[in-house]
């Protein structure tokens, strides 16, 4: 799938200093371990080593119709990379865009130097180039992505994915990789530069929609299989409601890799960014189904609709070897019993004399309250506005403790949630030892753009003052 190749960690290679992760134990993401290195690949593991190439390249969205896309590597989505839990990813970034760019990616923890913000780095100027390197603690689906100006970078085509496997995974016929966005093109099928205060409020919807890359495609599965599919939300503003023909899957993994058992359901919402991976099949030879997203109400202008990513078609059978244990994992709960908040985050849309601002906490670009290292997180996300906004948090899983006091279907790690209108959603996380400049944001591109956003530090315990 990927143009990468493996090779040993050889000695002399740099360090990255100042930066600890902590390390996988049962469950990862609470464990700490000073020993760590961010920067060594665990015993008997590899240094994940490649290169991406930003650059604008001819691309057909559209069977027939070229596009000049932007591109990692001349294609859409970029290369999806794969590694083990405990190697160490190694990427030299090369910038042939006309303009700076970076490579933030979403969902690892990972030392925030290597974030790909502007905050923690200088984006990297045209002809330049940068090399990310961090180890992999965590298995799950994740996704690459510029993060300066995005409307218009992430838009064009630049976004990957990145499937970091556990050692100890469920067995299925085939693990196949779903990124979803959606485009919008003018006439002569090139992407339309930012819109007007429609767009601008509602985020962009296009009206092509790709799997990876491609215009509605044809998928096929073999009759009587299981795959596990991973989809990736890589639209600006779209919200997929996600259904195969209706009939039930089961939800195995979200953001922050497998939940604990499998759920079965016959659709699941995947705000701008979230992740999924499902168990799909098995299905009987000659069906033909859609892959498509219901209806969603968003609350933008735009009224929803069901619209179509893809068109499954079932082949002839072929035996299956799938197991999918009824445990997949163990999470331990963040919190036991009541919570009490630490802080509260408002999202609000404010329309006044500046035009639309889209706000935390009654300003855009929010300088929020730094947080210490082992200090439990309990964050009430409360959205002041009439639409869904979703919640991302850099570089941090956390954990949903209630929707409007609700507790969730199942316990997960997320880094994405959706924020419904007038709701408040309570998460828990916990800063592990990787201080430094991160950030929170809503994940619609032109609202992110328009300021709902902050910025906060971790900090180690006496470090620095807290407040
Ligand atoms: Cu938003």
């Amino acid at each position: 799938m990927s143009e990468h190749h493996h090779h040993d960690h050889a000695a002399g290679m740099q360090h990255m200093h100042g930066s600890v992760v902590h390390a996988p134990a049962a469950d990862a993401h609470l464990a700490y371990d000073a020993a760590y290195d961010a920067a060594q690949p665990e015993p008997d593991h590899r240094v994940v080593s490649l290169t991406m190439e930003t650059c604008e390249s001819d691309w057909e969205f559209t069977a027939g119709r070229t596009t000049r896309a932007w591109c990692f590597n001349r294609q859409v989505p970029g290369p999806t990379i794969e590694a083990q839990v405990g190697d160490v990813l190694e990427v030299r970034l090369t910038n042939n865009l006309p303009e700076p760019t970076t490579m933030h990616w979403h969902g690892l923890r990972l030392p925030a130097a290597m974030d790909g913000t502007d905050m923690m780095q200088q984006p990297v100027a045209p002809g330049g180039s940068f090399t990310y390197r961090f180890k992999l603690p965590d298995a799950g689906t994740f996704w690459y992505h510029p993060h300066v100006h995005e409307t218009v970078q992430m838009e064009r085509g630049l976004y990957g994915a990145l499937v970091v496997h556990g050692p100890d995974e469920p067995t299925f016929d085939a693990d196949r990789v779903f990124v979803l966005d959606d485009v919008l093109l003018d006439d002569d099928a090139q992407v339309e530069p930012p819109g007007g205060w429609v767009e601008r409020h509602n985020g962009r919807e296009g009206d092509v929609r790709l799997v990876n890359g491609r215009q509605e495609p044809e998928l096929t599965i073999a009759a009587g299989q299981i795959e596990r599919w991973r989809f990736v939300n890589a639209s600006s503003a779209r919200y997929v409601r996600l259904s195969i023909g209706g009939r039930p899957f089961k939800i195995i993994g979200t953001d922050g890799g497998l939940i604990p058992s499998p759920v079965t359901a016959t659709e699941v919402l995947l705000a701008t960014a979230d992740r999924v991976e499902l168990a799909v099949g098995p299905f009987a030879e000659g069906e033909v189904l859609a892959v498509e997203s219901l209806a969603y109400n968003r609350r933008s202008i735009t009224w929803p609709r069901d619209e179509r990513f893809a068109t499954l078609r079932v082949g002839p059978h072929a035996p299956s070897r799938a197991m999918i244990p009824e445990t997949l994992r163990h999470i331990e709960p963040l919190v036991h019993g009541a919570a009490v908040p630490t802080r509260e985050v408002h999202l609000g849309v404010k329309i006044g004399l500046k035009g639309m601002e889209f706000q935390i906490n009654h300003e855009t670009h929010h300088r929020d309250d730094p947080v210490v290292v082992g200090q439990l997180q309990v964050w009430d996300v409360i959205n002041d506005s009439n639409m869904d906004h979703p919640f991302h948090l850099h570089g941090f899983f956390f954990q949903v403790l209630a929707v409007d006091g609700e507790a969730p279907p199942f316990l997960s790690w997320e880094d994405t949630v959706n924020v419904p209108p007038k709701s408040t959603v309570r998460i828990a996380w916990m800063p592990d030892d990787r201080p430094g400049e991160w950030m929170y944001h809503c994940h619609i591109l032109e609202h992110h753009e328009k300021g709902m956003m902050a910025h906060f530090r971790v900090v180690r315990p006496g470090g620095e003052r807290a407040d």
